[in-house]
């Protein structure tokens, strides 16, 4: 017998290690957990499996599928959006080719078990891409369909991953003489740039505003890389985690998408100066905008309308803005570095 897991790939990743950990506190004990670097004793501890590996490597994905059954996927590795700018073709790589073989093991588990494997996998803010700041300031909170033309090739793969999990979820050997009953329940959803109090992001364009915050709590000088009016949503990250899950747990009958918004609050990288200031008020922080890198956080919306998550499951976070830096960010932040 094939011992049954949920499988979360990038485990290492900030939301992977979020992910796990709230799972483990819920009492999952059969977390199966891969990335492509070292998984830390810590996180380890809190799963059936850790594996170190790449999920381009299909002898090992072969390996999991004769080893494992598998009715759940997180699908969280990616290459994020700065870092993928400098190896397009190898975040091509990571992004679209490694999801592709993970929604083809998603398939393959749904008709070995004879019902639908469920498949969650973070989207983002990057999947839209807006050509001006008169056009960004004009829209406001984008609606899931709206500006679907991605300027980066993160933006690019996530959008495509999207459809691939539509694909795989309603179209998939759609000429077989008998096209397979059970197949993917592939749920996404479209996340904005995410500030945990334990990780800093690496390889994101959102990381201003993580990066900020950690330095001052570090006592580290800190050069914000995109101008003080530069706008874009935000989410505390046991938010993101409550959204997965959330959206894991919805009845799919109640679901009239695939593919979500949620969001949460909307500083100004200003904004966020002023809430880090205020908890700590040595912190040295100036702005020195990389021309490239603002070019890409203005081309995200200043905002996403998550009307429809909330609607069909009932999204609402749990922090908006004065509650995630009062109440998690900066007291968790301060824990953290205390005694550094
Ligand atoms: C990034 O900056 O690449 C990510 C994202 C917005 O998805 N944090």
């Amino acid at each position: 017998m094939r011992k049954e897991v949920v499988l979360v790939t990038g485990a290492c990743g900030e939301m992977g290690q979020a992910l796990i950990q709230t799972l483990s506190e819920r009492g999952a004990h059969n977390i199966l957990a891969l990335d492509v670097n070292e998984i830390p004793p810590a996180l380890r501890a809190r799963c059936q499996v850790a594996l170190q590996g790449d999920i381009l490597d299909q002898k090992l994905l072969d390996r999991l599928v004769a080893e494992f059954s598998i009715p759940r996927i997180f699908h969280l590795a990616a290459v994020l959006s700065t870092r993928a700018e400098f190896t397009p073709e190898a975040a091509h790589r990571v992004n679209v080719d490694g999801t592709l073989n993970l929604l083809k093991l998603a398939a393959d588990q749904a008709s070995w078990l004879d019902r639908p494997v469920k498949f969650i996998f973070p989207s983002s803010v990057a999947s839209y891409g807006l050509p001006d700041l008169e056009t960004k300031a004009h829209v406001g909170a984008v609606k899931e369909w709206e500006w679907n033309v991605p300027t980066t090739m993160y933006g690019c793969t996530k959008l495509y991953a999207e459809h691939l999990g539509r694909y795989y979820s309603r179209y998939y050997r759609q000429l077989a003489a008998r096209p397979q009953e059970e197949t993917v329940d592939f749920r996404s959803i479209r996340f904005p740039g995410l500030i945990s109090a334990y990780t800093v992001p690496s390889g994101g364009t959102s990381d201003y505003g993580p990066e900020m915050l950690h330095a001052a709590a570090k006592g580290e000088p800190y050069a914000c890389f995109v101008r003080e009016d530069t706008t874009m949503p935000f989410m505390a990250m046991p938010d993101a985690i409550k959204a997965l899950l959330m959206l894991e747990a919805a009845p799919r009958e109640r679901l009239s998408r695939q593919v979500y918004n949620v969001t949460s609050f909307n500083p100004s990288a200003s904004m966020i100066y002023r809430l880090v200031k205020a908890a700590f008020p040595e912190a040295q922080i100036t702005f020195k905008p990389d021309l490239k890198r603002q070019g890409i956080v203005d081309s995200w919306p200043v905002d996403q309308d998550d009307a429809l998550a909330r609607r069909d499951w009932d999204w609402q976070p749990d922090y908006d803005q004065a509650r995630a830096f009062d109440e998690y960010l900066i007291p968790r932040i301060r824990e953290r570095y205390a005694g550094n």
